[in-house]
């Protein structure tokens, strides 16, 4: 019999692009896939996400998880962190919900960022199912966080080392880690304690391009036992029909000619930083497609596209035709598969990365906050792109007009990123074709599945 399947996904549309495509691969495979959706939804991209997905999947069943607010919350913390908050302390009313289920689900996936749900719920009478994390972000900052909750951080060392793992580079490690009252700080130290309680970590990555971590993450020998990594990306995008405004423009620009700008779905930019890509895109003379956002969360964005980027500048960038500015929702995978695209400045968000990865578009990285410097050093190391490492994180210092043009003109006209992300392309490719590491993998989790 098929087994059936729960799929929780916590907020964020980083964390909810790579369940969607879990949930269709899956139900692909002969599984049938019940996907939870905490209630109500963050942005306005999630709900508008979920929606057409089932409509697109009617074959997926969906099954609303109301979440309780939080009861006091700080009205300045991070909207997506507390929404992790309230999904973790509302784990008690998912025994019922889960066990209503029918055919009775034998395993549950749930995300990194609310992994600690596994300690209430595996110990209930009623679930005693398989469990398995999914990993939003690189092998390389997961092998971080599984010695999280046994590290004393301390800034002033460069290097650190930990037994049977890659070393790492201190100045790469979110500032938030250094601080242990930190809400993102003490949410990631208790999902990290709830690895070891998994049957396996799904993570949407690839040998090839995280071969030392992958490697090192499942040979046994780091000083804490984990559950077996099973890498199973780049995950394929799902039908999602419905057309992209922005890819009109894209068909009448010649090929490799254009960078898509993107910094991801949450990250607030000032109006002075906004300026000075502005003026260091239309300076590199390269054309562009930039997907622009100042707020954290979609639904509070009130500001019109002429107040962010300043009418002279957005007169000039019309004037000369060189580039389009747009605040709404594009199609990322769409755009990135376009022949018009040549490269992707971006805050190496994992998804995003992988996206680039799996279409071979070289990157510019430009790191923000989170898991992004070590999803960086991946990027960088496998010959995905380059990272001026020295523009340090959002809101550091101002990153000025003439760095911006120069990284982008390299970007666009150094022909060896071209190359290596080619390269890099046909490793994914490669990783998903019949015998493939990926493909091999995705067999092995269907048959563990029907155990
Ligand atoms: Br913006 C935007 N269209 O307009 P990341 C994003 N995306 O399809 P983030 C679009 O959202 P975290 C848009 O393709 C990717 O799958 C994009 O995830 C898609 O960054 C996803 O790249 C964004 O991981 O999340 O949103 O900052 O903070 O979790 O890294």
């Amino acid at each position: 019999m098929e087994p059936h399947i729960a799929l929780l996904p916590s907020a964020g549309m980083g964390h909810l692009m790579p369940f969607l495509r879990l949930a269709a691969m899956l139900a692909s495979r002969n599984c049938k896939v019940t996907l939870l959706t905490a209630q109500p939804t963050v942005s306005a991209a999630e709900s508008n996400h979920l929606n057409s997905f089932f409509s697109a999947h009617p074959h997926i069943q969906r099954l609303d998880f109301q979440v309780v607010p939080l009861q006091s919350s700080n009205p300045h913390g991070d909207p997506f962190f507390l929404q992790f908050e309230a999904i973790i302390r509302s784990v008690h009313l998912l025994p019922p919900l889960l066990s209503s289920l029918s055919p009775p689900i034998s395993a549950l996936f749930l995300d990194i960022a609310a992994a600690t749900c596994v300690d209430q719920l595996a110990d209930h009478p009623s679930l005693s199912i398989s469990y398995y994390i999914l990993s939003t972000t690189s092998a390389r900052f997961f092998s971080l966080l599984t010695h999280l909750p046994h590290l004393t951080l301390e800034s002033s060392c460069k290097n650190l080392k930990l037994h049977g793992l890659p070393s790492f580079s201190i100045s790469n490690i979110p500032p938030p880690l250094f601080n242990p009252q930190n809400l993102f700080t003490t949410q990631l130290i208790s999902n990290a304690r709830a690895i070891s309680r998994v049957k396996g970590v799904v993570s949407n990555t690839f040998h090839w391009f995280e071969a030392e971590t992958i490697e090192a993450l499942n040979s046994g020998k780091t000083s804490i036992t984990l559950p077996q990594f099973l890498p199973i990306g780049p995950f394929k995008p799902y039908e999602d029909p419905g057309k992209c405004a922005s890819l009109s423009w894209l068909d009448e620009q010649p090929a490799k000619s254009v960078v898509y700008v993107s910094f991801g779905s949450r990250t607030a930019m000032s109006k002075d930083q906004i300026k000075e890509i502005g003026e260091g895109l239309l300076k590199s003379k390269q054309k562009f497609l930039w997907v622009l956002k100042s707020v954290i969360v979609d639904k509070v964005e009130e500001t019109e596209l002429q107040e962010l980027v300043g009418r002279s500048l957005l007169e000039k960038i019309e004037e000369k035709k060189q580039g389009i500015v747009v605040k709404e929702w594009v199609k990322q995978e769409e755009i990135l598969t376009h022949h018009a695209i040549g490269g992707f400045f971006s805050h190496c968000g994992w998804n995003s990365a992988m996206e680039a990865a799996q279409r071979g578009v070289p990157m510019l990285a430009w790191t923000l906050n989170g898991d992004q410097r070590f999803n960086a050093e991946v990027v960088e190391k496998a010959g995905l792109g380059l990272w001026p490492k020295h523009w340090g994180w959002l809101g550091e210092r101002l990153v000025k007009s003439e760095e911006i043009e120069e990284k982008i003109e390299e970007l666009m006209q150094d022909h060896k990123f071209r190359s290596m992300a080619q390269k890099v392309g046909e490793e994914a490719k490669r990783a998903w074709e019949i015998g493939g590491t990926s493909e091999k993998v995705v067999g092995q989790i269907i048959e563990m599945l029907k155990l």
